[in-house]
């Protein structure tokens, strides 16, 4: 079997769309507690193929043309670390078995735990004057952090289990369906890398290669982290301030409203239900919920014409409806599942609730 066969598919998630997806997956291939640092996720006992039989093919003399015409890598160095790459073949099985693909009431109990609640209670209290600093820069609350963080990687208590590089380039050598995705990340992967001033080999991921606490794809690091600590580095692995700084900042360059809604539950008669409950993707102004009589106190004070949508899911034996807002639409542009801004919504309101 030729590794390249099938043709790359287009992009179509945002860069950072892996990064729920990876801890969901994680949670599936391994279940009960995270055993911190120990590559619970790395399997042991798999036969590694060579990368020697990659690097003559055409998608990888490309690849590393390019590293080298556009971006001035030294080739003889780049097929070294090439080379000295591990591949992981259980990768691309995990990416075809996506969490985000459950339905809601099983997905969510990948997240949402009694141990995950009181992780966020503790992170709440033990970060609050930074977090206090956070909303004030960025408009973000301190519970929507936290509910990220808690998703992620449960406060940091899911620890990656693979080398980032290792991660990044078995994706891109083993998963063809979204080749041309992984080329871009590994490309700035490399480039961060050199920003960084180390090598390829020197940061640990999610299978996806999502970095750090926030799961952010090489890409969203390079773009959105922030040195929230003023120490002079982006450290989204142990600072807990640039982790929440950068979380916020990216919700802020994706369209956050400072104290706006994410979502609302609305109670629905039939015909209603299949008027508006229609998915993510078709928006209307809320004065059309409002003009058929649906309330909810999130309404009071909106901008009538404020762009909805419906979202619904079955709840033991009924449908649940919720009225998705601008910023339920900035988190899907960290995750891009309905489901992952679902889950971020519960969390809020739970963390909220205690304060
Ligand atoms: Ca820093």
């Amino acid at each position: 079997m030729t590794p390249f066969r099938s043709r790359a598919t287009r992009l179509r998630r945002t860069a950072v769309a892996f990064s729920g997806l990876a801890l969901a997956a994680w949670a599936l291939a391994a279940p009960g507690p995270a055993p911190a640092g120990s590559g619970a996720a790395t399997p042991a006992a798999e036969s590694a193929p060579s990368m020697d039989r990659y690097l003559v093919e055409p998608e990888y003399r490309d690849l590393v043309a390019t590293l080298v015409k556009e971006h001035g890598f030294d080739r003889a160095q780049l097929e070294g670390w090439f080379r000295d790459a591990k591949l992981i073949p259980r990768i691309p099985k995990i990416f075809d078995r996506p969490a985000e693909a459950k339905p809601y009431a099983e997905y969510r109990t990948l997240f949402i735990s009694p141990k995950v609640r009181r992780l966020g209670a503790s992170y709440l209290k033990e970060n609050r004057p930074m977090l206090d600093r956070v909303e004030a820069d960025t408009g973000v609350a301190a519970t929507t952090v936290a509910a990220i963080m808690g998703i992620e990687t449960k406060f940091g208590n899911v620890k990656p289990g693979y080398r980032a590089f290792d991660a990044l380039n078995s994706a891109f050598a083993l998963y063809p369906r979204r080749r041309a995705f992984f080329r871009k990340e590994l490309i700035e992967y490399m480039l961060l890398c050199r920003e960084e001033g180390t090598d390829p080999f020197a940061f640990n991921s999610s299978y996806a290669g999502a970095l750090g606490m926030p799961q952010f794809m090489p890409s969203s690091f390079r773009a959105y982290a922030v040195d929230f600590d003023g120490d002079g580095r982006r450290d989204i692995w142990s600072s807990q301030a640039d982790v929440a700084g950068s979380i916020a900042n990216y919700l802020k360059v994706h369209g956050w409203e400072p104290g706006g809604p994410l979502r609302a539950e609305v109670l629905l008669n039939e015909p209603q239900a299949r008027r508006f409950d229609r998915g993510h993707k078709v928006r209307f102004p809320l004065r059309r919920l409002t003009g058929a009589g649906i309330q909810a106190p999130a309404f009071l004070g909106m901008d009538p014409d404020a762009s909805v949508s419906v979202v619904s899911y079955e709840d033991t034996g009924r449908t649940r409806y919720f009225v998705i807002f601008n910023n339920f639409r900035a988190i899907m542009r960290y995750n891009t599942s309905v489901n992952y801004a679902l889950v971020a919504a519960e969390l809020d309101d739970y963390f909220r609730g205690l304060s």
